[in-house]
């Protein structure tokens, strides 16, 4: 079993979970923040079987869109950016990672 952990705007979440839903697969959303621009995201946890991950990675990917943003001034200070410079970056479709599960159960 592996857990699929996404990360993406908070705009395209509940398109994503509904998808993944119509799919039979199991998510979970957290309310997260992004460590850079300091703006909320949403992380989705789906837990499962191997051979299944590329179609929840498809569907992700079909229902994420990148998105430009500007870099809020407290940030460019932090991050050595000239102030006073907007700067765009652009985020997402969905940053992904895939870990082993070591067990899984429902008690
Ligand atoms: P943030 O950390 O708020 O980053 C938002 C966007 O800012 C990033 O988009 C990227 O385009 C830019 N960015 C991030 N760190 C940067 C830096 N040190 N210098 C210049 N630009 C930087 P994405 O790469 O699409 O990431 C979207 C969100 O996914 C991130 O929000 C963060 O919450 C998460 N993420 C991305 N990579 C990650 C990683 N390696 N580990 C954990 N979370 C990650």
């Amino acid at each position: 079993m592996k857990l699929v952990l996404s990360i993406i705007n908070h705009d395209d979440a509940n398109t994503v979970t509904q998808a993944l839903t119509k799919r039979g697969f199991s998510s979970t959303k957290l309310s997260t923040t992004g460590g850079f621009l300091r703006a909320g995201n949403v992380t989705i946890l789906i837990g499962v079987d191997e051979e299944k991950v590329q179609d929840v990675i498809d569907i992700i990917r079909a229902h994420s869109n990148s998105r430009r943003q500007t870099v809020p001034s407290t940030t460019e200070v932090s991050y050595g950016y000239y102030p006073g410079t907007p700067v765009d970056v652009v985020v997402g479709g969905a940053t992904i990672f895939v870990v082993d599960i070591e067990r899984f159960e429902r008690v």
